[in-house]
């Protein structure tokens, strides 16, 4: 019953790893919308982005070995229903974005990271929705935080992403997400996500919704 009550929600029904870019020449330019993932490395970026396309092993197949900084393209297909019963499909992209830490040392580290995320802000018109993904066990560090106020500059839509809920219980998953809202503000609340029980998949997929339906 609840799955026959599902069909018209918004939903991805295909998902593909696209390619790997390391610079301008090769971003993805056709103008469909771009959602993009980022955060420290480990945060749980291919898991969640595992979960929301309901594919086991797609973000691995970039193998994104932590040194390297590429942009992963997924091309993902979803559709929903309209009021009238129709059924819309949609094309855009999911963006995995390199994990902060790829450098030797943290000061080169931080600068090589936002060089390049700014080359692909800038040059990624379509650039729908950035998230931000923060450890929803460990709220406050420093490093998420000067992550956050350089990617706050950038004046794109960010969502805040609190991952690995499950690790957390009920109580102290509440006082965590109320201290990732005070600490990173942003235009809508902070969601706790888990990519091992898929709790907030479905809130996320509606604010993504919101993007990639024109
Ligand atoms: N319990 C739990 N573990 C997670 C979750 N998300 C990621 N992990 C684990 O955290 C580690 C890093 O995850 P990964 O997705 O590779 O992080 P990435 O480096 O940001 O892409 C892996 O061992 C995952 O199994 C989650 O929601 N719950
Ligand atoms: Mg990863």
């Amino acid at each position: 019953m609840a799955e026959i009550k599902e069909i018209g929600k918004f939903h991805i029904f295909s998902a593909a790893y696209l390619r790997s870019a390391v610079g301008r020449s090769q971003y993805v330019s056709d103008g469909r919308p771009e959602i993009a993932f980022l955060g420290r490395s480990n945060v749980g970026k291919s898991s969640l982005i595992n979960s929301l396309c309901g594919q086991r092993r797609l973000a691995l197949v970039s193998r994104e070995p932590g040194k390297t900084r590429t942009i992963n393209y997924f091309s993902i297909q979803s559709r929903r229903q309209d009021e009238a019963g129709e059924e819309e499909r949609q094309d855009w992209y999911l963006v995995d974005l390199p994990g902060y830490g790829f450098a030797k040392t943290a000061q080169q580290s931080r600068d090589a990271w936002s060089d390049f995320i700014a080359e692909y802000v800038e040059g990624s018109p379509a650039l729908s929705l950035l998230c931000l993904l923060i450890d929803l066990r460990h709220p406050g560090l420093p490093i998420d935080k000067k992550a956050y106020e350089w990617l706050r500059g950038l004046k794109r839509p960010l969502q805040v992403i609190g991952t690995k809920a499950d690790k957390l219980g009920s109580g102290e998953r509440a006082k965590n997400l109320k201290e990732v809202a005070r600490l990173f503000p942003a235009e809508r609340p902070p969601l706790a996500y888990s990519s091992q029980d898929n709790r907030g998949r479905d809130e996320l997929l509606r604010i993504i919704e919101q993007y990639v339906c024109g």
